[in-house]
């Protein structure tokens, strides 16, 4: 639908190597609106919350630690199919597996610095979202790009 709307979060290895500007650049240039955006450092509840479905697994606390242990750019994009246009712009979870072109397969190396997050469903994307912003902090507004790059 027109009105899906995605979680897209850069981790702190993505801000700390300067990718925010890149990573903004490819939705922004597909035709997808920006909808919410913010920094901080999200406290290791936050960050475990978010990762909730990966509890108990090895890698659960060296990854909310690290989640947690910087500055990440956390943003909603809306628009057609964002939810799967995302993921595919985001690649596989392994960078090292991740086709170039991608931002892990252009970016990345080890899994546990994989660059970015995207919701990877439409009822994911929205527990995300209102883990991630209050509804106030999400922008109403049409794009005027939105005849140009719809039909
Ligand atoms: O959705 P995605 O980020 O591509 O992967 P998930 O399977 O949901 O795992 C979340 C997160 O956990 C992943 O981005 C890196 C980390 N991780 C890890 O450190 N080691 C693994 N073997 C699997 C995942
Ligand atoms: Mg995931």
């Amino acid at each position: 639908s027109p009105q899906e709307r995605t979680f897209i979060m850069i981790k702190p290895d993505g801000v700390h190597r300067g990718l925010v500007a890149d990573i903004i650049k490819r939705f922004e240039a597909k035709g997808y609106k920006l909808v919410g955006i913010k920094v901080l450092v999200p406290s290791k509840d936050l960050a475990g919350k978010h990762y909730a479905e990966h509890e108990g697994k090895p890698f659960y606390p060296g990854l909310v630690n690290f989640l947690s242990s910087g500055a990440v750019v956390a943003m909603v994009w809306e628009g057609k199919e964002v939810i799967k246009t995302g993921r595919t712009f985001i690649g596989a979870t392994n960078p090292l597996a991740s086709a170039p072109g991608t931002i892990r397969g252009d970016y990345g190396i080890d899994v546990g610095r994989n660059i970015i997050h995207g919701s990877d469903s439409v009822d994911s994307a929205q527990k995300e979202i209102a883990l991630w912003f209050k509804p106030a902090e999400l922008a109403e507004y049409e794009l005027i790009s939105k005849k140009w790059v719809y039909e």
